[in-house]
């Protein structure tokens, strides 16, 4: 049975303006050691790929040092990386994924998905339906042609986007990227991995927010979470 870490909202690279500077800096260390604790969790699970539902970086302009850090972070967990750019991290023409590459960061087991067609996990049968952020915000629902995507028969099928599922969440959101609530169904996912919002959060049986691994400004909404998930067969 195909198992999946999903995880959201690493935000790498945030800056602690509030705090005093050894504070700060203490913070975003935890972040770098959030994400070590993600891989060595992926390892011990023996998961089949890891979900990164969006916004692993925090800023498009972060340095070189920690964009190399970020992915030596990822080590412990040898299989794939499924990463989707979010409003944070968009997969703008020159963007912070187009300068980790340059700068060859990114190591060959993690797939960028920043393209929206579907991803083929043939070694188990999944394809990854993403919805890529291509600016910060948008007002459509980007998740809209997964209802018409053709995936290979007896493939599991696994949406991944970043974005508010609309008419479930407090005002406060991050982004409007707006999400069908009932994308699952018409879209006839298997689960439906979502980032954005910072709290862990299920919107139906097959929805949900991993909510992000540390703590963050968001108060009362279940931070420091992951989730795994194991889908029996398709359907
Ligand atoms: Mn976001």
């Amino acid at each position: 049975m195909p198992r999946f870490l999903h995880t959201a909202d690493w935000q790498i690279g945030r800056q602690y303006a509030r705090f005093e500077q050894d504070d700060g800096l203490a913070l975003a260390e935890a972040r770098f050691i959030a994400v070590e604790t993600l891989a060595a969790l992926a390892a011990d699970e023996q998961v089949d790929a890891v979900l990164v539902a969006g916004d692993i970086f925090d800023a498009q302009t972060l340095s070189e040092r920690t964009l190399h850090r970020t992915f030596q972070a990822l080590s412990a967990y040898s299989g794939p990386w499924l990463m989707l750019p979010g409003n944070h991290d968009a997969a703008l023409a020159e963007s912070v994924w187009t300068r980790a590459a340059r700068i060859g960061a990114i190591p060959a087991n993690v797939h960028l998905l920043a393209s929206p067609e579907p991803f083929i996990l043939a070694g188990i049968s999944t394809a990854i339906l993403p919805a890529p952020l291509t600016q910060r915000q948008t007002y459509q629902d980007l998740t809209a042609w997964f209802d018409r995507a053709e995936t290979p028969e007896h493939c599991l099928r696994l949406g991944l986007a970043h974005g508010s599922v609309t008419g479930q969440l407090a005002e406060s959101v991050d982004s409007p990227n707006p999400i069908a609530a009932e994308r699952a169904t018409s879209a006839q996912l298997d689960y439906l991995a979502l980032g954005d919002w910072h709290g862990c959060k299920q919107i139906d049986a097959r929805t949900w927010y991993s909510g992000t691994p540390e703590a963050d400004r968001f108060r009362n909404n279940a931070a420091g979470y992951a989730l795994l998930v194991t889908l029996d067969a398709p359907g």
